[in-house]
């Protein structure tokens, strides 16, 4: 049976490298194969076995043809004086793309965080990140309840220890694309000194802006 099975594996294995071949020789296609080679192993084998390979090819197909990237950082630098650092991380995921944001050095509580039109902090108050991103002209509130802008999100809990995180998949955000409504590269991550109210206009009343990151490609 043994004998069987490391045959059977040979033959999957061969019959991936040989599906690559004719087509996109990228790094996404070599995972694919990856991906493809362990479900292979986990399946019983039988004719599902082909059928699960095809599947993972196709999922794998449908990733490259999307509408941008797979994933994106920015580094977040202080601002205003603040000292705050930390960084972002954005990861495109079926559902959206999911970002997950870390900083130190915060005073405790809640703070607001944006998305800002312009990837530019250079400016020591960030001010040059311009305004939220808002390319569909939209009120400013809550992405959770109702009209809000593109680069709106929840605020951010900051512990005794300075230390917040915040992770949070937007489904109508792209990382790349064409679609300037959703493409989220090049845009500036920023951290507020106060809350988000959601409520006034234009920017949720969140105070200073304490910390800054540009957004690109990973
Ligand atoms: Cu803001």
């Amino acid at each position: 049976m043994n004998t069987f099975k490391s045959l059977f594996m040979a033959f999957c294995a061969a019959a991936i490298l040989s599906s690559c071949s004719g087509e996109n020789k990228t790094a996404d296609n070599d995972n694919t194969a990856a991906e493809a080679t362990d479900s292979t192993v986990g399946a019983n084998m039988t004719a599902d076995t082909t059928t699960s390979m095809m599947e993972a090819d196709t999922a794998g197909g449908m990733m490259m043809g999307g509408p941008g990237g797979q994933s994106a950082q920015a580094t977040i630098s202080s601002a205003s004086g603040s000292g705050l650092t930390g960084q972002a991380t954005f990861t495109k995921e079926s559902s959206g793309v999911k970002l997950v944001l870390t900083v130190e050095k915060a005073t405790p509580g809640p703070h607001a965080v944006h998305l800002h039109q312009n990837g530019d902090c250079s400016k020591p108050d960030a001010t040059s990140a311009g305004p939220h991103w808002n390319p569909t002209k939209a009120q400013h509130g809550n992405r959770e309840a109702g009209a809000h802008h593109q680069g709106d999100m929840p605020n951010m809990e900051v512990g005794q220890d300075g230390k917040g995180r915040l992770e949070l998949t937007v489904s109508d955000w792209t990382i790349g694309g064409t679609d300037t409504t959703t493409n989220i590269i090049n845009k500036a991550i920023i951290v507020h000194a106060k809350a988000d109210d959601y409520k006034s206009q234009p920017a949720g009343n969140a105070g200073d802006r304490i910390g800054c990151g540009v957004v690109t490609l990973k």
